[in-house]
């Protein structure tokens, strides 16, 4: 465990090294989840302005029946990137069968939430077998699979769920890839349930990503926080500022810091400095925003057909429900 954490650590280094050292300075979304950072995620999720997980919770309280009656209960659960597992929850109640124990496999970089959320699951179903993995999603897809495979205990057909438009971090190209691999893995009777936030008016996109409480511009900050903890520097976060909106041309929403002044940072880990003009920018995570024809071609060019889509009335967020093609 140490030694994975080791390369973790190294891993980042590398990434805030050359993400840092560039015209364009950026650093992967992925590392805005540290334990902070979760937890910070989950108080964005209950913020009035961000719609998607309300949204996305409407549906599933919805439909959540109809998707246990398209894969049955005799299922295993992998889910990428799980958090809090709160929404998931609200699918599971409709899988537990008293008949059959079922597995569900959580993947998240967060062990600590992890760890919260595998307890709290554990006591609300007992008939579940929870098996948290503490991994980026294709490593820990692989372990969940494996483990499905070799025990034969556990169901082999297989739900993947990919929840709250966290497949809109990834350029179109690397969603593509994503489920492309995800396809080579997947049996011709498994599924894979993602949701996808749609487009909408502007003026809805961007108060969801500048909430008035001020919650998306804390875990924006907080990856200078973790650079201090993890990688001894000294990131002064009031001399940055959360920036983030909606690039129509790239359909996405695009979140910033921006250096409020010229200044220097040392990262001791790296024995650098790094050096910000006034105004420039660090590129910190991307949130594309599809439309149902986009999602259709993106099944269909990663070898999946579309069997449904939930949306809600406004149509402001879609679970797709794939199978293989
Ligand atoms: C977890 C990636 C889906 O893009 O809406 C929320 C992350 N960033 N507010 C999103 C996020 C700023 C979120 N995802």
């Amino acid at each position: 465990m140490a030694l994975q954490q080791n390369r973790e650590l190294e891993e980042f280094a590398d990434e805030v090294a050359r993400g840092l050292a560039i015209h364009n300075k950026t650093l992967n979304s992925k590392y805005l989840y540290d334990k902070v950072g979760s937890q910070l995620f989950e108080q964005i999720c209950i913020q009035p302005e961000y719609y998607l997980t309300r949204t996305e919770t409407s549906i599933l309280n919805k439909h959540a029946h109809v998707i246990a009656k398209l894969t049955g209960t005799n299922i295993s659960i992998i889910e990428l990137g799980s958090g809090s597992s709160s929404k998931t929850t609200i699918l599971l109640s409709h899988l537990a069968s008293q008949k059959k124990r079922i597995f569900y496999f959580p993947i998240d970089v967060s062990k600590s939430i992890l760890t919260d959320s595998a307890r709290r699951l554990e006591s609300q179903f007992p008939n579940i077998n929870i098996i948290g993995i503490p991994s980026s999603y294709n490593i820990g897809f692989e372990r969940a699979a494996k483990r499905i495979a070799c025990d034969d205990k556990i169901s082999d057909r297989k739900l993947v769920v990919f929840l709250g438009s966290s497949i809109g971090n990834f350029e179109l190209a690397h969603a593509r890839h994503l489920l492309e691999t995800l396809r080579e893995r997947l049996d011709t009777n498994d599924f894979l349930l993602v949701g996808f936030d749609l487009q909408k008016e502007v003026s809805v996109l961007n108060a969801a990503y500048n909430d008035k409480a001020g919650m998306t511009a804390r875990f924006n900050l907080n990856l200078l926080g973790r650079i201090n903890r993890e990688l001894g520097s000294k990131f002064d976060l009031g001399k940055f500022a959360h920036c983030a909106f909606y690039n129509e041309d790239k359909q996405r929403i695009e979140m910033h810091l921006v250096s409020k002044a010229e200044q220097e940072v040392y990262v001791g880990a790296l024995d650098t400095v790094f050096a910000f003009r006034k105004g420039e920018t660090i590129h910190t995570e991307n949130s594309y925003k599809y439309n149902l024809d986009q999602i259709a071609m993106l099944a269909e060019e990663s070898g999946f057909a579309i069997n449904r889509n939930f949306t809600d009335k406004k149509k402001w967020f879609d679970l797709a429900f794939f199978s293989p093609a």
